[in-house]
């Protein structure tokens, strides 16, 4: 057995839980939890509809952009990246309490939003590459993790149409997935719409094939990192400015425009 496969057992996947202590559990044993019923209602079809919206408005204007984990061959998948600009319900998701709860517990105060964007797996495709999220931290990697992500899923997100797929226990491997590791076994994260996953940045996944003959699945997926990381969106160039101009002091620190030690304007924080 390899040194992956003990640590990785997906028997282990923890059960959708609203008790936020549990959550904490599961993720700090697991790598994850779920949280069913976060959006729901008018809510949830209206996040639904303005990310539907923007990934068509990209489409149709030639604006899509892969990632670098993106398979480059595969056009069914779909980015649609820096979705707090496209409309104010994903600002609600960004400062969501349950989103920044996890935040605290998890990364401390401050800490800065490195992306909200989303992943919309079209039929016969979308799988990514088995990844980390804190890639970009060179290892060997401190025992916290640098950072983590709420997905919040916009449609059902069942094993056909590409849910997310985790490796549970591989945080605890603390190093990113070698490149024999790719086909580890991972479970998909099956969960209805308006349920949040949180995961740590060191867990591996990926988004699962999308093996359905008509049906998309969306989710944005909010980035949050310990204050000492470049955010992966450039806010200061691409947020609308209406957000910051609105922001609430919390929004101000997670956009990096509200900050100590880092993040100053002649020793100060800009605003
Ligand atoms: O689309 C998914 O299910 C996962 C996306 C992901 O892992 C990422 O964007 O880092
Ligand atoms: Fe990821």
């Amino acid at each position: 057995m390899s040194v992956a496969a003990e640590l990785i057992d997906t028997r282990k996947a923890p059960a959708p839980t609203r008790d936020l202590a549990q959550g904490l559990r599961d993720i700090r044993d697991h790598g994850l939890t779920i949280i069913p019923d976060v959006l729901a209602g008018d809510t949830l079809k209206r996040a639904r509809d303005a990310l539907y919206a923007a990934a068509a408005t990209d489409r149709a204007r030639g604006r899509e952009q892969k990632f670098s984990l993106d398979y480059a061959h595969d056009e069914t998948n779909q980015r649609v990246w820096n979705v707090l600009s496209r409309d104010p319900v994903f600002e609600d998701m960004v400062v969501h309490p349950i989103a920044l709860h996890y935040v605290r517990e998890i990364l401390g105060w401050p800490a800065l939003l490195g992306n909200i964007s989303a992943n919309i797996t079209g039929p016969g495709g979308g799988e990514m590459v088995l990844h980390a999220d804190q890639i970009f931290v060179p290892e060997p990697w401190s025992s916290e993790p640098q950072g983590m992500n709420v997905a919040w899923l916009l449609d059902d997100f069942t094993e056909a149409n590409g849910a997310t797929r985790f490796a549970p226990g591989s945080h605890k491997l603390n190093r990113a997935p070698r490149p024999d590791e790719a086909n580890v076994a991972t479970i998909p994260l099956e969960a209805p719409a308006g349920s949040i996953v949180v995961f740590e940045s060191r867990v591996w996944h990926k988004t699962g094939h999308n093996r359905t003959a008509s049906e998309t699945r969306a989710g944005a997926f909010a980035w949050y990192t310990k204050p000492i990381y470049r955010a992966q969106e450039n806010w200061f160039l691409s947020l609308k400015p209406e957000v910051r101009q609105f922001a609430s002091e919390e929004m101000l620190v997670l956009l990096g425009y509200k900050g100590d030690l880092l993040g100053l304007v002649n020793g100060a924080s800009p605003v």
